[in-house]
């Protein structure tokens, strides 16, 4: 009776150091998780591009890191997503070049309207030694940029009047980016111009607290703003940028290897996603006039009118952003140009 009591206990020390051991090991391959946060809704060129990051994470890491994509903003707009990752309480997300530019002045850059005349162009700069130099800006600021993603040339919409004469921006209740450079860009042209968070902007149609608001075509589309907004001018003022931030606060405490691996997957999503957005914004015009929307192109004279009012605000975004800055993109884009 003895002896079986003291193998039991025997036994059972064994199992439960068996336990403890197995305990430890599912700690230590218990993946790394990482909050990726964005604004847009799954079914969106943002939405499938997180999508591909994900896959691309637990591909690289062999499981070993998991993204948890949350979309629609339900862990904050940009600019409280941008908070959470600088204090560390939320790992990764996308967002707007444009919300940023409160934190890193030299994002408003991005905002100069007209400043691309092509993705090319714009592909071009952002991945340049510019864009590097920008992006660089945001680890002083507690973030670490990875990749820029596309968000595209940007067009107006309203619920007032097509929009043929500058004249007719008089007054329309016009939403924009959270950022001075949008802000001012857009009283300039006569709009009565509110700053909100993208993720209030639905309702704010719906609800008729605003009258109109720009966007690319793919989130007019995936947005469903042609179910609140009748008239779509095209205008293409500017090309917006989305990029790819981490909290640094995170990042600092990953190993190499793990950072090797996010930049990578990043890459590859980036490569992903402007295709993507390309070939939706391609066919999203045609699907935006079948679901009611009266397009409408301004006359060469008209859309001349408002480029001139509209790079006014030039100066002062290059005095902000810092003439280096400024001449190093006008540099390129001219040698661009010229490449020709
Ligand atoms: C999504 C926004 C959006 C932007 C805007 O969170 O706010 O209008 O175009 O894409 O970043």
């Amino acid at each position: 009776m003895k002896l079986n009591m003291t193998r039991l206990m025997a036994a059972a020390t064994v199992a439960l150091a068996t336990l403890a051991a197995g305990a430890a090991q599912a700690q230590d391959i218990k993946p790394r998780l990482i909050r990726f946060g964005y604004g847009l809704n799954e079914q969106s060129n943002q939405g499938r591009a997180v999508k591909v990051f994900a896959d691309e994470v637990n591909k690289l890491s062999g499981g070993k890191m998991k993204v948890r994509a949350i979309g629609a903003a339900a862990l904050g707009s940009d600019t409280q997503m941008q908070q959470a990752l600088i204090g560390g309480a939320q790992e990764m997300m996308v967002g707007s070049t444009a919300t940023l530019v409160g934190i890193t002045k030299e994002m408003a850059l991005w905002d100069t309207p007209f400043l691309f005349n092509s993705v090319k162009e714009a592909d071009a700069v952002l991945d340049g030694p510019t864009g590097e130099k920008i992006k660089d800006k945001l680890q002083e600021k507690g973030l670490v940029g990875l990749v820029y993603w596309e968000n595209g040339f940007r067009n107006l919409t309203n619920n007032k009047q097509p929009v043929n004469k500058l004249e007719d921006l008089n007054g329309v209740k016009l939403r924009v980016m959270q950022n001075n450079v949008f802000l001012d860009s857009f009283k300039s042209l006569g709009a009565n111009a509110v700053p909100l968070p993208f993720s209030e902007l639905f309702t704010a149609l719906e609800t008729k607290a605003v009258d109109g608001q720009e966007n690319p075509y793919n989130t007019i589309l995936s947005s469903k703003f042609y179910e609140v907004q009748k008239y779509l001018t095209v205008t293409n003022h500017v090309y917006s940028p989305w990029i790819v931030t981490v909290s640094k606060k995170w990042w600092d405490g990953l190993s190499k290897d793990e950072q090797a691996v996010l930049m990578k997957a990043a890459k590859t999503s980036r490569d992903f996603e402007r295709k993507d957005t390309r070939e939706e914004a391609a066919k999203a015009l045609a699907e935006l006039k079948a679901k009611g929307m009266q397009v409408n192109e301004l006359s060469p004279a008209e859309a001349n009118r408002m480029r001139d009012r509209l790079t006014r605000v030039n100066a002062s975004i290059a005095a902000n952003v810092g003439m280096d800055l400024w001449q190093d993109v006008q540099k390129q884009l001219a040698q661009l140009r010229g490449q020709k």
